[in-house]
């Protein structure tokens, strides 16, 4: 099996930059707003974020619900750990799902007047998505790639809201080799810092292993080969075209095209 990178990692400079920051405003901050994949949470909670977040009432917002397991992400929802004063799961492209984000937000600081509000998280989780949403307009850049937003930045949602955007950050290492696969699998990294093609291979045993247990669908996942036949991606003389078939592979899972999907559970 090709293992191009096996550390697969990315920390940047402007990650310790923007952290750096992100503790400076603290100050005029009163709710921080941390965001994770509901499809892990663990592996997509940057400890050092937590630390920031610990130091103010602290919301932790699930998102990407739509595509992980309602019965666990509920569970999630209910494992409130100390410290935290709320917990949602959204999905962030849903109106009804915002305004009950809204709600909690409101709730969440006891000030009379403007609360302010930091959303943290790391690369790609959709912290510039929630803000758009709450905002009502594209405000704020969202791509469906990792290291969109650069800069920290407020934006006003209501006389009662203000929301500050933040870069991505991810952990300086990222410790065990499921953790590299599972957050290049599931956006967290940009495409030139992995090999795709290793990544489907790994999720492709990973999910023969543990289909139909909690989180998994029952229904087993096609090779990238079987995938690529299947959808009719070829080239000339019939050859497959894996290139085009490995992109369209993650587009689909990332869409829960394969049914929807949670690697990480609740300490019970
Ligand atoms: N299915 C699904 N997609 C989402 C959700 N929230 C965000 N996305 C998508 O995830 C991608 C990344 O969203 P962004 O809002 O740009 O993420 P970000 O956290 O601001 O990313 P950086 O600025 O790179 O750190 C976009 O393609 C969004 O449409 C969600 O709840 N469900
Ligand atoms: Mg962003």
């Amino acid at each position: 099996m090709e293992q191009r990178d096996p550390h697969i990692q990315w920390f940047p400079g402007h990650m310790a930059a923007s952290l750096r920051r992100m503790e400076e405003r603290l100050a005029v901050v009163d709710v921080v707003v941390e965001i994770v994949d509901a499809r892990l949470p663990r592996l997509s909670a940057n400890p050092a974020l937590e630390q920031i977040a610990a130091r103010r009432p602290w919301v932790r917002v699930y998102s990407r619900a739509d595509l992980a397991d309602p019965t666990i992400t509920a569970a999630w929802v209910a494992s409130k750990p100390a410290g935290q004063v709320g917990s949602i799961a959204i999905d962030g492209k849903r109106q009804g799902d915002l305004k009950k984000l809204i709600m909690l937000l409101e709730g969440s600081f006891q000030k009379k007047g403007t609360g302010r509000i930091m959303i943290v998280g790391i690369p790609n989780a959709g912290k510039s998505t929630v803000i758009n949403g709450l905002v009502g307009r594209n405000v704020a850049k969202v791509e469906n790639r990792a290291g969109v937003t650069k800069s920290l930045q407020w934006f006003r949602v209501s006389p009662r809201l203000e929301l500050l955007d933040s870069p991505g950050i991810l952990m300086p290492k990222i410790v065990t080799e499921t953790g590299q696969w599972m957050l290049a699998l599931t956006g967290a990294l940009p495409r030139e810092r992995y090999d795709a093609r290793t990544v489907i291979e790994r999720i492709h045993q990973y999910w023969t292993e543990h289909h139909g247990t909690a989180g998994i669908p029952s229904e087993t996942l096609p090779t990238l080969e079987e995938f690529a036949a299947q959808r009719g991606f070829r080239r000339k003389g019939d050859h497959l075209d894996l290139d085009n078939a490995t992109r369209q592979y993650l587009k689909v899972f990332n869409e829960a095209g394969f049914g929807r999907y949670s690697f990480e559970q609740p300490e019970a």
